[in-house]
């Protein structure tokens, strides 16, 4: 496989006035016909024609309309040496969508066809520059047979439509705006149509449509509200109206991803379309919100201003999701997302970070682009966003991305280019800032404190550094906002949020006229994505965890203590835990008390996930873990359990099912409740869980039963389980959840029932959410078992990795995420993911997408 630099980049030869693309869809085979008129790019810098394509047969080739035959196909590109400064290139070609399993380019999912093009899936369906950075017009005829396929789409609006003969149809789209290939989607099935309008703040009516299967009509409300809530967000906090009279949303059940930006038709996950009270959970919902939020929001950053290359990725996915995350902040509760946000960077991204797979946000090199969409790319990507904008503040942001789409709309551009506009809409230098965009790893910042009660000053001194990555080594210092509040010993706050910024390797800030020792809350609302560590005592944390104003740190100040607490149970298990289980006592009381965000509260009652306490380790040993983060689980329930049974009664169930944020908090807190009464898995257990299933009128709470009883060997745990299966076996989303909590179960069993999901009737290798729902569940979420000294679990992902790597390579790369750190693991532990990742490594005919992930991983 060939390694692609970014220092290469030179612009394209020719420019793709306009692209005219013609479907036959027939059975057993596509025939395309693709029609571009092309001119030289003044910048470019070679004068052959160079069009990438993968797995297709070409028919024939004209050149001005005259039969072609001088061209060379070789290595997946077709040359034509100097063809001239302006010409047009009739290509015909015959792909075959029913038996692409990679679900790259176009495919068919449960019987429909539909296509996925970004990154490189558009030279599967015919020659072009697959390039983000040769924009076109394009217009595209699709004919069918009528009756199996009614449903018609591509980018843009409906141009022309007709019957022809022997019962085909067609339908000519066109889509005015110019824009990369990897943004061109076609779908074409039998799917029914939920529809709903926008008033754009111009006054333009806006078509909504919604395409799913018969029968899910009724799951798709919630992603129609979305839509609308987005493009009102969008309108009344970035100024942005959408430009055309349709934006469609399809859902198909085989996707790769989440789902697709394609120009007014964004091709979705069924998982995150589909959402209703029986058959999703409030967390399903959310991200249904979220995700049609990020998806709506790419129309103006990725779409209208769209990348230059592949290492621009960021610029697109780091903003959007920037975007996506304030927008889920100001629909809901902000504290509680940005906690939620924030857990995910440290389990996800951070440990991507500090594995041999680092890599810069705009990176230097890459073998496979797919492999790219990362947590880097979009969660540190976004990081990047917010600081700057707690650098500008929201006023000046808003003048800077103002300027960027002024500046580049229809234009595709870097990281750079974005960040300049900050730096101009500002006045201020940036250059510093940049270095975020180049130096993987994830910086330490180390605090001290000190009071000087006879000059009454207080000091906070920050020292940054920076770890070596893969190939990069000593680096620069960065520059850093960090968000800082002062409290005095009553809780009461001295100083509101001030943004430091650190840009030294060391560096010390003097706040003046203290009367007495203040306590500080650094990195208010997490405002920079680094390893933080502070001089605080317990006692100070404790303050924090009860009176600071900002609801991140908060959480932060308890999530520290219940830290330092694991820590202590792991070195010593004997450990005296009682000043910390008291003071989650005091949260209960707070609880009973009725006070309070009850959200914010269910979080403040979680212990730190294993992913997130492993980050905190100089070696992993995830048992060891898993058995101190339990037994101080069993000591809360034992101290507390009459105050958490009413607490768990006070959050009962009562009334109508709703899905207000108090009504979701309520349920929160009621399930972190549960889990913590149920720790023990005996017979009391049991049958609580049992009973809440029992009690269930809506999907959040049949999962809090299941889960709660995953890891019970009670009978109950049988029984929920065959009533689960049997409720919803013609619901295939909820068949995953089945799958998944069956997969994260701690219990002796769990190899075999391994085995016997991955035999189940309903599994599907071809299906990437059931192969998520089996194995990333298992491998992400069950880590004491995925870990197992046996070594079984490492086989059971290796081998479905070799299974999945001429199948779908994609997902094969993305399935040995879990494997990559295995230079953190105990001595034992490593030897045997060693083994796996080579196992992968020697399989025959391995992909470019996994060669590239396992042979990183293994440096
Ligand atoms: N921009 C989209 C990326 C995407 C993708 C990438 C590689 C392979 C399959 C894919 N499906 C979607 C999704 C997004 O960030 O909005
Ligand atoms: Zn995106």
């Amino acid at each position: 496989p060939k390694t692609i630099y970014l220092k290469d980049y030179t612009p394209a030869p020719y420019l793709a006035k306009q692209v005219n693309l013609s479907f036959n869809l027939l059975p057993g085979k596509t025939i395309v016909t693709s029609s571009v008129d092309y001119v030289k790019n003044p910048a470019g810098v070679s004068s052959d024609l160079v069009l990438d394509g993968e797995d297709q047969t070409v028919i024939s080739v004209a050149l001005n309309g005259q039969p072609f035959e001088d061209y060379t196909i070789a290595d997946g590109q077709m040359t034509i040496v100097n063809p001239g400064h302006a010409f047009s290139l009739t290509i015909v070609s015959e792909i075959h969508p029913e038996a692409n399993t990679a679900l790259e380019g176009l495919y068919q999912s449960q019987g429909n066809y539909c296509t996925q093009c970004e990154a490189e899936g558009f030279r599967r369906i015919t020659y072009y520059q697959d390039r983000p950075d040769v924009l076109s017009v394009f217009t595209v005829r699709i004919e069918a047979d009528a009756l199996a396929y009614p449903v018609m789409l591509s980018n843009g609006n409906l141009q022309e439509e007709g019957m022809l003969a022997d019962g085909r149809h067609f339908r000519v789209w066109h889509d005015p705006f110019p824009k990369p290939c990897y943004l061109f989607a076609l779908v074409a099935g039998d799917l029914e149509r939920v529809a709903d309008t926008f008033t754009t703040m111009t006054g333009r009516k806006v078509d909504l449509h919604i395409y799913v299967r018969a029968g899910d009509e009724g799951q798709c409300s919630h992603a129609m509200a979305s839509l609308k809530k987005s493009m009102q967000w969008d309108e009344e906090v970035y100024g942005r109206e959408y430009q055309l009279d349709l934006f469609n949303i399809v859902a198909v059940s085989d996707f790769n991803m989440g789902a697709m930006e394609n120009t007014s038709l964004n091709v979705f996950n069924t998982a995150l379309v589909l959402a209703h009270q029986e058959t999703a959970t409030d967390s399903d919902f959310m991200s249904v919100e979220g995700v049609i939020g990020h998806e709506y929001f790419h129309n103006w950053t990725g779409n209208r201003v769209t990348c230059r290359d592949w290492f621009q990725l960021s610029l697109k996915e780091g903003f959007t999701v920037f975007r996506d995350q304030e927008f889920s902040a100001d629909m809901n509760s902000r504290a509680v997302l940005r906690i939620d946000d924030v857990n995910t960077l440290r389990r996800l991204q951070f440990s991507e970070d500090g594995s041999p797979l680092a890599h810069a946000v705009q990176p230097d090199q890459f073998i496979e682009i797919s492999n790219f969409y990362t947590k880097t790319i979009y969660d540190k990507g976004a990081e990047l966003i917010r600081m700057q904008h707690t650098l500008l503040g929201a006023e000046t942001f808003r003048k800077a991305t103002d300027l960027y789409f002024d500046r580049f709309d229809g234009q595709a551009v870097t990281c750079d280019d974005f960040v300049q506009c900050m730096a101009d809409a500002s006045g201020r230098d940036l250059s510093q800032f940049f270095r975020w965009y180049k130096q993987a790893g994830t910086p330490s910042l180390q605090v001290s404190s000190h009071y000087d009660a006879s000059h009454q000053r207080y000091t906070l001194t920050f020292k940054q550094s920076q770890p070596d990555t893969p190939e990069q080594t000593n680096k620069q210092p960065l520059h850093i906002p960090v968000a800082v509040g002062l409290l005095d010993a009553f809780g009461q706050e001295l100083l509101p949020t001030r943004v430091l910024e650190v840009t030294e390797r060391e560096q010390t800030f003097t706040f003046a006229d203290m009367a007495d020792r203040p306590v500080p809350s650094i990195l208010r609302g997490f405002s920079a994505p680094v390893k933080l560590e502070t001089d605080l005592s317990d006692d100070d944390l404790r303050l924090l965890q009860v009176y600071d104003t900002d609801g991140f740190n908060k959480w932060e100040a308890g999530q520290t203590l219940a830290l330092r607490t694991i820590q202590r149970v792991m070195d010593q298990p004997e450990a005296d835990i009682t000043q910390f289980v008291a003071d989650i006592g005091t949260l209960i009381a707070q609880g009973l008390s009725g006070q309070g965000d009850k959200a914010l509260l269910a979080r403040a009652l979680s212990l730190p996930l294993l992913g997130v306490i492993a980050q905190h380790q100089a070696v992993i040993d995830p048992a060891a873990i898993d058995a101190a983060r339990t037994a101080i689980l069993i000591q809360i329930k034992r101290t507390h359990k009459e105050a958490l049974a009413a607490l768990y009664d006070l959050n009962r169930n009562s009334g109508e099912f709703s899905m207000t944020p108090e009504a979701m908090g309520r349920r929160a807190l009621q399930h972190a409740v549960l889990e913590i009464l149920t720790v023990t898995n005996g017979t009391g257990c049991a049958a609580r869980s049992k009973a809440h299933y029992d009690a269930a009128d809506n999907m959040t709470d049949r999962v809090t039963a299941l889960a709660c009883l995953a890891d019970s060997d009670q009978p109950q745990r049988a029984e929920v389980f065959a009533d689960f299966y049997a409720r919803f076996k013609n619901y295939p989303l909820v068949v995953d959840k089945w799958f998944s909590l069956q997969a994260i179960a701690n219990r002796e069993q769990i190899f075999e029932d391994l085995a016997m999901l991955r035999n189940h009737a309903d599994f599907n290798i071809k299906n990437p959410n059931r192969v998520r729902s089996l194995y990333s569940a298992f491998a992400i979420n069950n880590p004491v078992k995925f870990h197992d000294p046996s070594g079984k679990g490492y086989a059971f992902l290796r081998d479905v990795i070799i299974e999945l790597n001429t199948i779908n390579p994609q997902i094969a790369a993305r399935m040995v995420t879990p494997l990559r750190e295995w230079k953190r693991y105990t001595p034992a532990l490593q030897a045997q993911m060693q083994a796996a990742l080579e196992a992968i490594l020697a399989t025959p005919n391995l992909s470019g997408d996994v060669f590239e992930i396992v042979s990183k991983s293994l440096k």
